[in-house]
C-alpha cells in the first residue's frame, strides 16, 4: 500500500463520523461475552434483540508501525442488570500511551495496571491520558450515546484476552436508591 499522505480531519455535524472515513466496528451485546458481572442478564440482551452497545469509526489511517490512527467511538446508553454498557476494554501488547477526547455525552475511562485502578470522570472538551501499560475501558454512564475520540501507535496492538484474564480492578453500575455512580470492586 501507497504511504498515507498529509490530510485533515473534519468531524461530522453529529461527531460520530470521520471525512475521509476509514472502517467502521459494530460490536453487539453479543460480542461482550464474560465481561459484564450477571452473565444471565447479559444472555438475555442477546436473546433479546442483541443490541448494538458501541461502534468504532476510524480514520484512513492503517494499525501499523510509525503510524498515528485515530478512531471515534460512540457508546450507547443502557443498563445490564445495573451495570452501565461499555467497551470491551483492551490492552496493547506494545505498551504505549494514549489518548481520548471526549466529544459527547457523558463517560467514564476506567484504567487497570492489575494492581491498581483509576477512573476518569470524561466530557466533552476532557483529554484523558491512558499510560503505558494500563488496560482501559470506556464505560457511558449517561442517558444519551457517549462519544470521544482516541489516539494511538499504530503498532500497540489490541489484546482483550488480559482484560477476561484478570478484570479492569473495578465496575461501574447505577446505583439503585440514587442513580448515581457507584464504583464497585470487580466480582
Ligand atoms: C484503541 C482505542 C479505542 C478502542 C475503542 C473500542 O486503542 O483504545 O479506539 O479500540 O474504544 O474499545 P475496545 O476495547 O472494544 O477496543
Ligand atoms: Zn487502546
Amino acid at each position: 500500500t501507497p504511504p498515507i499522505q498529509p490530510f485533515a480531519i473534519t468531524f461530522g455535524a453529529d461527531n460520530a463520523t470521520l471525512e475521509p472515513q476509514g472502517q467502521v466496528l459494530t460490536r453487539r451485546m453479543s460480542d461482550l461475552e464474560g465481561l459484564f458481572a450477571d452473565a444471565d442478564a447479559w444472555a438475555r440482551a442477546v436473546a433479546d434483540g442483541d443490541p448494538v452497545v458501541y461502534t468504532v469509526v476510524s480514520s484512513p489511517v492503517p494499525e501499523v508501525p510509525r503510524e498515528l490512527p485515530q478512531s471515534i467511538t460512540t457508546i450507547q446508553p443502557g443498563l445490564t442488570a445495573g451495570e452501565f454498557w461499555m467497551t470491551k476494554g483492551h490492552q496493547h501488547p506494545d505498551p504505549q500511551g494514549e489518548i481520548y477526547l471526549g466529544l459527547a455525552g457523558h463517560g467514564g475511562l476506567l484504567l487497570f495496571d492489575g494492581e491498581r485502578a483509576e477512573w476518569l470522570d470524561m466530557s466533552p472538551g476532557v483529554i484523558g491520558y491512558i499510560p503505558p501499560g494500563w488496560a482501559h475501558r470506556s464505560v457511558n454512564v449517561g442517558d444519551e450515546p457517549y462519544k470521544f475520540l482516541a489516539v494511538y501507535p499504530g503498532s500497540a496492538g489490541h489484546d482483550y484476552g488480559w482484560v477476561l484474564e484478570h478484570g479492569m480492578g473495578l465496575r461501574a453500575r447505577r446505583a439503585a436508591d440514587s442513580g448515581d455512580l457507584d464504583l464497585v470492586p470487580f466480582g
